[in-house]
């Protein structure tokens, strides 16, 4: 991800340099760059990693929807015609070549409809479907989210063998545990996710799912993360004045002059 402080505006790339650097150290080339998700939180920095290694820049063909959903938002009128922006839309059940290994994409769309997980061996790269089992699942309130999808998407992904090795895309460390993590088995999730551990049901995720995205606010770095990651990582274009800008729409009461 790209560093952002919004209030100076400064956004920086140490963090990314810093997994650049490891690539080098192994001496191993990128050749891809695979979005999980156009995410809401952060400012994604593939757009500054494929400049700097050439790799390709992957994500579910269902950025096309977001980038419309998005696209109206924030009139960004420069996004390129057939999400373009990106090297390969990619859908359920396409391969990737990884040496001698592949990836396989699982479409898991629920969060949001470009949601993909990634297979390689054992190991799952589940974007923000599952959380830690003592978190539970992610939120499916923003624009084109959907719990009952979302739920579908997750049982597919504990359908997998119980041996499988989940990666997660964040952890909000539940109060009372002390480390962080990122790493879990589709058993674990099964046993114990508190949201869809043991059997729940369908009905009783959506029920629970949707009342608990009522009481969520915004993600702090909504707007201008959307404004980046849709078109893959690049800063919108300048003002005529030469400044990028990211916008945030305005809700204003009624009595506010405009
Ligand atoms: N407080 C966090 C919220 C981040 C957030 O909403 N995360 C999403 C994933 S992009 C989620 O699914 N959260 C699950 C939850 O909070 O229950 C922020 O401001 O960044
Ligand atoms: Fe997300």
């Amino acid at each position: 991800m790209l560093d952002f402080d919004p209030g100076s505006g400064r956004i920086s790339t140490a963090s990314a340099d810093v997994i650049l650097a490891v690539a080098e150290e192994l001496g191993v080339g990128v050749e891809w760059v695979l979005e999980t998700h156009a995410h809401a939180d952060h400012l994604s920095a593939v757009g500054y990693v494929r400049s700097c290694t050439g790799a390709k820049l992957g994500i579910g063909a269902g950025i096309r929807e977001v980038q419309d959903l998005f696209g109206a938002m924030f009139a960004a009128t420069d996004l390129k015609p057939g999400a373009a922006d990106f090297d390969l839309l990619l859908n359920d059940g396409d391969t990737l070549p990884l040496g001698e290994l592949a990836i396989e994409v699982l479409s898991t769309p629920g969060h949001t409809p470009a949601c993909v997980s990634y297979r390689v061996g054992d190991a799952l790269f589940v974007g923000d479907t599952l959380f830690m089992p003592d978190y539970g699942t992610a939120r499916c309130d923003f624009p084109g989210g959907d719990a009952r999808q979302l739920y579908r998407s997750i049982q597919r992904i504990l359908s997998l063998p119980p041996e499988t090795r989940l990666f997660l895309c964040h952890d909000y460390r539940v109060p009372g545990r002390d480390r962080f993590a990122w790493e879990t088995t589709v058993a674990e999730e099964r046993g114990s996710n508190v949201h869809v551990g043991g059997a729940v049901g369908e009905e009783d995720y959506v029920t629970m799912r949707e009342a608990r995205d009522a009481t969520l606010c915004p993600p702090k770095l909504l707007y201008p993360a959307i404004q980046v990651n849709i078109r893959g990582g690049r800063l919108p274009p300048p003002e005529p004045n030469g400044s990028r800008y990211l916008k945030i729409p305005l809700k204003a009461a009624d009595a506010v002059p405009g």
